[in-house]
């Protein structure tokens, strides 16, 4: 049977589950969450699949057998390009991972074939069930999870049927092949998810801080920064910016976006009109009413997210943000507050783990950048603060600076330990600091634990709040976070306690 060809054209007019895939010949990078959602989905479609990927898990490729895709497993060192040029495809779908720079990225853009990440493909096949799902997309530095999850919760309340997916765990395109079909999805979206997407039209968009991470990745702060400021192209009904973030405000100044599409602020202050914010302890919208100009409708109090564990300044903005999503849904406020007096943070977002003796230990292993990790730091007085990891090309020294008034102590774990221990000496040269210099996994948490226990005292808190990635030592965030609440546990001679937030297949990278 004879094939047929498609020119690159042809590839970019794919715009829809029910236009013809079938026979188009797909390149899929990764064989993590992503990479298998992408090869079912395209298998689904009637596309020829070869997945390449470094390594794969067993029971995964053992599916793709099942489901007919082809799999090519190559070390990073060899020459894996010469598979993709035999195969020679007319598309290739990357998983987040992949930086822009890894070699067989490199040949594809090369070559002039279209890249797309996978929430590319997602937006692309999005009407397979109808009514089409609108999107709610989330970017930022920190708060994403907790802000998608939030917003899921209220449009739940509000009777929606709602998922949150993307860089939050569930692949986007798992959620667009539920049978029974969603009203909105609430899309996280990371700046790897971001770079390979080029045709998202959100209903709302916004990107909830910015600060440098994932420098390695993107290889500069600005490529960062246009990664993420891409979430508002083509939104349609609002953009939501951070007013006290200024540099999302100019993304969206800068967006080229749908007539009629709104710019919504939200921050800690005094709300306008058309702005979310905060009047003395009392959470406003200011946007979606219509007398805006002279009133404002109250969602909450910080009394109520106090008591939530939802209290500091961060999250506090992250409950605006959520809020503002849900508003723009037409979840009716009574929904948004409903849902924020039920709503549980998740394990390993400064979550006490023990209060003894004066001294709390609180586990924030979700602080994988020093953005995280000033937020966290920040929310208490007298810290020693446990920090360290993979840097991820970032730098501590602006940081250090910032917060070590509040310090009392630093003790430093991880693989890129000269280069914390450089940055404390420079900017806060007087500060005591201890290095756990094991890199046994079982050994670090409880070294670090126990050296923490002979400098803390009553009224400070030991927060694990690293500043830097988990994979160096750890499997992921959730892992080193575990590994810290038991060696805290064990030194306080309790009964260790079972921990369900790391579920065996679903890794939490950082
Ligand atoms: N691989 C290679 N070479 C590479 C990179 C990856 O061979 O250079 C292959 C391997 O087969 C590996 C697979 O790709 O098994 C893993 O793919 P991946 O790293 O893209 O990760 P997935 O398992 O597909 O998970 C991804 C996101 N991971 C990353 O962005 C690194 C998950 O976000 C996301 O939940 C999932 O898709 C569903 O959308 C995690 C994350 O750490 C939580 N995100 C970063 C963050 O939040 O800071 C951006």
């Amino acid at each position: 049977m004879a094939v047929p060809v498609r020119t690159a054209a042809d590839v970019r007019e794919l715009a829809s589950w029910h236009a013809d895939w079938s026979g188009l010949r797909v390149a899929v990078l990764g064989l993590g969450v992503t990479g298998f959602s992408v090869a079912d989905t395209l298998v689904e479609l009637g596309a020829e699949v070869l997945v390449i990927a470094g390594r794969a898990d067993p029971d995964r490729a053992e599916l793709l057998d099942v489901i007919g895709a082809r799999l090519v497993v190559t070390a990073p060192d060899t020459d894996s390009t010469r598979e993709l040029e035999h195969f020679d495809p007319e598309l290739v779908v990357v998983s987040p991972g992949f930086a822009p720079t890894h070699p067989l990225v490199s040949w594809c853009t090369g070559r002039g074939v279209a890249v797309w990440g996978d929430v590319e493909l997602a937006w692309r096949v999005r009407d397979k069930v109808t009514p089409v799902a609108d999107w709610f997309t989330v970017t930022g530095t920190n708060g994403k999870t907790t802000t998608v999850q939030l917003a899921a919760a209220m449009m739940r309340a509000g009777g929606k049927r709602v998922i949150a997916c993307g860089n939050v765990g569930i692949p986007v395109l798992d959620a667009i092949r539920d049978p029974e079909g969603f009203d909105a999805l609430v899309v996280e979206l990371s700046s790897f998810q971001l770079h390979y997407a080029e045709s998202i039209s959100a209903h709302t968009s916004v990107c909830l801080n910015i600060a440098d991470d994932h420098l390695d990745w993107h290889g500069s702060a600005d490529a960062y920064r246009q990664a993420k400021a891409s979430i508002y192209q083509r939104t349609r009904v609002a953009c939501l910016y951070n007013r006290d973030d200024p540099a999302t405000m100019t993304m969206v100044e800068e967006a080229d976006v749908v007539d009629g599409c709104r710019a919504i602020g939200f921050g800690l202050g005094i709300p306008g009109p058309s702005d979310f914010g905060l009047v003395e302890d009392v959470l406003c919208d200011r946007a979606f009413l219509d007398q805006r100009h002279t009133s404002a409708i109250e969602i909450t109090t910080t009394d109520v997210l106090d008591a939530r564990g939802l209290g500091s300044p961060h999250m506090i903005a992250n409950v605006l943000a959520a809020s503002a999503i849900a508003r723009s849904a037409g979840v009716s406020p009574q929904h948004v507050r409903d849902a924020l007096h039920r709503f549980t943070l998740d394990s390993h977002r400064t979550e006490t783990v023990a209060d003894r003796h004066g001294t709390r230990w609180v586990d924030d292993s979700k602080a994988t950048n020093p953005h995280a990790a000033e937020a966290s730091i920040t929310a208490f007085d007298r810290v020693v603060w446990v920090v360290g990891g993979l840097l991820k090309g970032a730098d501590l020294g602006a940081l250090v600076v910032r917060v070590a008034p509040r310090l009392r102590a630093a003790v430093i774990i991880g693989s890129d330990r000269q280069q914390v221990l450089a940055a404390f000496a420079r900017h806060a040269p007087e500060l005591p600091l201890f290095e756990v210099d094991t890199t046994d996994t079982e050994l670090v948490m409880p070294t670090a634990v126990r050296l923490s226990s002979g400098v803390a005292g009553p009224g400070d808190v030991v927060l694990l709040a690293p500043a830097a990635a988990s994979m160096d030592q750890f499997r992921d965030y959730a892992d080193r976070g575990r590994r810290f609440r038991n060696a805290v546990h064990e030194m306080l001679g309790d009964a260790p306690d079972d921990d369900h937030s790391t579920p065996p297949h679903s890794p939490h990278h950082d």
